[in-house]
């Protein structure tokens, strides 16, 4: 069968640039450490007790290193408040008390769907003071945009309190 060389030369184009977007995929993952959030195991969400989800909130692991056990329900999160040092790394687990919800804190990579039944994790290391933000963006009935909670970063020692100072000032 003939090709004509034009023909020949943009399949081979083609070719190439599925390859290339591949690469991209395998870099972002491998050499980014980019991956998707992986369910971290199932709990009845008509029962929590007994499971880490029971007394909601946040503990220190070790200096520095904080977890964060967080239940959303229509239409408030338990706790809808953490308060962190600077320069901690912080692990969220979420779950579900009823519907579908959504975990989204702003300006950082935290983000992952909050489902019945299944834990979610997600992980930040907060290098800078400030409150972050979090909403529900998943669309859960009537007061879905009233579902919010922040992060609180402390500063840690007088220098970046004063930065921190202006810029909730500014
Ligand atoms: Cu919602």
């Amino acid at each position: 069968m003939h090709i004509h060389r034009y023909e020949r030369a943009w399949l081979y184009a083609s070719l190439a640039l599925v390859g290339i977007f591949f690469l991209a995929i395998f870099v972002a993952a491998v050499a980014g450490s980019i991956q998707l959030p992986s369910p971290q195991g199932e709990v009845n969400p008509n029962d929590l007790s007994g499971t880490d989800f029971a007394k909601p909130g946040v503990r220190e692991l070790s200096p520095g290193n904080y977890e964060a056990y967080l239940v959303g329900q229509a239409w408030t999160w338990t706790p809808n408040e953490i308060r962190i040092p600077e320069g901690s790394n912080l692990k969220i687990y979420l779950t579900s008390g009823d519907v579908q919800h959504g975990f989204k804190v702003l300006g950082t990579i935290m983000n992952v769907m909050v489902i019945p039944g299944q834990v979610s994790l997600v992980e930040h290391e907060f290098d800078r003071p400030g409150e972050y933000l979090w909403v529900c963006h998943e669309f859960c009935g009537l007061n879905h945009q009233n579902m919010s909670g922040k992060i609180i970063v402390e500063p840690v020692n007088e220098t970046t309190a004063a930065l921190a100072g202006e810029e909730e000032q500014s």
